[in-house]
């Protein structure tokens, strides 16, 4: 039944997602993990409460984008970030200086979820050094103001940070991701973190190869 998967949702099936991304062979990015990777992150940030709204919307349009793009009759040219890009690049479906007749291109959204996972990847890493007496708002803004902040303008920065103050305390937070002990966290997070890391870097490079990094 439903309950039974939503009491099963923890945040080591979603994390998994990323190292399921990595292909053995070739290293592709397969897109079909890292959109089932981001619903599950968002699924997560829900159950945080509806103050993250704002930010879950954001993330669930352009999980929709992505979706549409692997279900259209295109479908196979978006099996993996690698095929998306020499695709799009070479059918010229990106706007490369201002957003114009290809404004939702796959490249530049797929863009926004990278940025964004490496404020994940800053945040759980902050979260699992972290000590009893540290404040989950202050380890959440540290890891924004050196990632996503840097390309969000002032109102989107205002209204984050606002909602900082609302993350649960760091206890709450260890239980909300439903792994176990804090201990069994850290273990975890240790564990799936490195895959994490793993698909934000080749992602990065694949972008910088190809100078998309910073697509309107
Ligand atoms: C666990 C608590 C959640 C904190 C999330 C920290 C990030 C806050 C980001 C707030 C921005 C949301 C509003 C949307 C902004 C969009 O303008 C930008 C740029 O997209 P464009 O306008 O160019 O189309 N969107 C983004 O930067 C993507 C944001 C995705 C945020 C996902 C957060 C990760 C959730 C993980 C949960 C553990």
């Amino acid at each position: 039944s439903m309950t039974a998967v939503e009491e099963k949702f923890s945040l080591t099936e979603v994390l998994s997602s990323f190292k399921a991304c990595l292909e053995k062979e070739n290293q592709d990015v397969l897109m079909d993990y890292y959109i089932s990777g981001w619903k599950g992150l968002v699924r997560f940030m829900n159950s945080l409460g509806a103050i993250f709204s704002f930010v879950s919307k954001d993330a669930v349009s352009k999980i929709q984008i992505m979706e549409a793009f692997r279900k259209s009759s295109s479908g196979d040219q978006y099996r993996s970030l690698q095929s998306m890009v020499a695709y799009e690049l070479k059918a010229k479906l990106v706007d490369l200086n201002k957003r114009a007749e290809h404004s939702n291109s796959g490249c530049r959204t797929i863009l926004r979820l990278h940025r964004a996972l490496r404020w994940l990847q800053l945040f759980l890493e902050k979260l699992r050094t972290s000590t009893e007496n540290s404040k989950t708002s202050v380890l959440c803004t540290e890891a924004y103001n050196d990632s996503l902040a840097n390309y969000h303008p002032w109102i989107i920065r205002k209204t984050a940070m606002v909602s900082f103050y609302a993350l649960p305390a760091r206890n709450t937070f260890f239980e909300v991701m439903n792994v176990g002990s804090i201990e069994d966290v850290v273990t975890m997070l240790g564990e799936a973190m490195p895959y994490v890391s793993q698909v934000y870097d080749i992602t990065q490079q694949l972008y910088a190869q190809h100078n998309l990094l910073d697509l309107p």
